[in-house]
């Protein structure tokens, strides 16, 4: 089915992949914005993202709807093509379910994300249990189309839906002493059949500098492609740092806790040569062993398709770059 949006031949069809409520949400932002005289940039978006979904439609899988409007934060929509639904919920990595790419979407159907709590404390105010009903009506569910840079050289481009973290950090009040944010997640022995290996220290644990996690592309994401997320890409509630390589993204957090002194995370505790606290996608630095001047789109895996280069900050260097003035990004990667 094909929804007609306008008719002045500058929009085109929009194909059912993507859920109605989620157009008609779309088309009550359009008409805000055409109050507010902002529309041009938002028609040109719209009309090239129907054009790409038309192409390859990126068909959301069956949980349950979560509505969103879409982000208006500058830099917060890539135009890019849109990973397959498919690719995102079926190539990840999450090693408390295994560590091949394929594990997670096999192995993490163990994972009950409801109930949930995520405890807030630490060097704040208002230290507080959030149920995941009260964490989800925080704020305005936006959608924001990230690019997410893996450090081991493949990248996709999600819609997520959630909000900016500065928005719940701003609610319990930090104080003058916080310095860093850690993010605990799930350990379940019982439910993740990695947990308890030496791969990793568990809980899985990351952490941002307070400015970072105050930035407001730094989000608190609770669904992707109109829907919850899917528990392999991290339900129900999870980072997504698009600046960042991959894995300062953590998944099914359980605990949001404010320090003075830089948390410990898990990728810099098993090879704190390779993993730096930052990790910023920066071409310009390698890994040790492998280099980060390009990147895999997972999806456009053809045998003449180019690597794609690897932006600094991932593209994301206008809205970001300021956080790392003056700093020495060979030394703090
Ligand atoms: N708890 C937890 N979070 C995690 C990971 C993990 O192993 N455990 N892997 C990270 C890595 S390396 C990446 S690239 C992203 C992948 O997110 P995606 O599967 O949704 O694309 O999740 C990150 N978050
Ligand atoms: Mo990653």
């Amino acid at each position: 089915m094909l929804i007609q949006t306008r008719h002045d031949g500058f929009l085109h069809p929009v194909p059912s992949e993507i859920t109605s409520r989620h157009i008609y949400q779309d088309r009550r932002d359009l008409i805000k914005l055409m109050a507010s005289g902002t529309a041009g940039a938002v028609l040109a978006s719209w009309a090239s993202r129907s054009g790409l979904a038309q192409s390859d439609s990126p068909r959301a899988g069956k949980l349950a709807p979560l509505q969103s409007v879409r982000s208006s934060l500058p830099g917060a929509v890539t135009m890019e093509k849109l990973t397959a639904y498919k690719d995102a919920s079926s190539y990840n990595n999450y090693y408390e379910f295994g560590t091949d790419k394929s594990d997670p979407a096999q192995n993490a159907h163990s994972l009950r994300s409801s109930p949930w709590t995520v405890e807030v404390e630490g060097l704040i105010k208002k230290p507080a249990r959030y149920a995941l009903e009260d964490l989800l009506k925080l704020s305005v569910q936006e959608e924001r189309v990230y690019r997410l840079r893996c450090v081991e050289g493949w990248s996709m481009v999600i819609p997520w839906v959630g909000y900016s973290l500065s928005e719940l950090i701003r609610k319990v009040e930090p104080l003058g002493s916080a310095k860093y944010v850690e993010f605990v997640t799930l350990a379940d022995p019982k439910a993740m059949p990695f947990v308890g290996s030496r791969v990793l220290d568990w809980p899985y644990v990351e952490g941002l500098r307070m400015d970072e996690a105050m930035h407001p592309l730094t989000l608190l994401g609770f669904g992707m492609y109109g829907e919850v997320l899917p528990n392999q890409n991290g339900a129900p509630v999870r980072l997504v740092v698009p600046w960042k390589y991959g894995f300062k993204s953590s998944k099914s957090i359980v605990k949001i806790r404010f320090t003075e002194k830089q948390p410990g995370t898990a990728w810099n505790k098993a090879a704190a040569n390779e993993y730096g606290f930052f990790s910023n996608v920066n071409p310009g630095v390698d890994h040790p062993r492998w280099s980060q001047a390009t990147e895999r789109r997972i999806g456009e895996d053809g045998l003449l398709t180019r690597k794609r280069k690897t932006l600094m900050f991932n593209g994301y260097e206008a809205q970001v770059g300021q956080l790392y003035a003056g700093m020495d990004l060979k030394k703090n990667f």
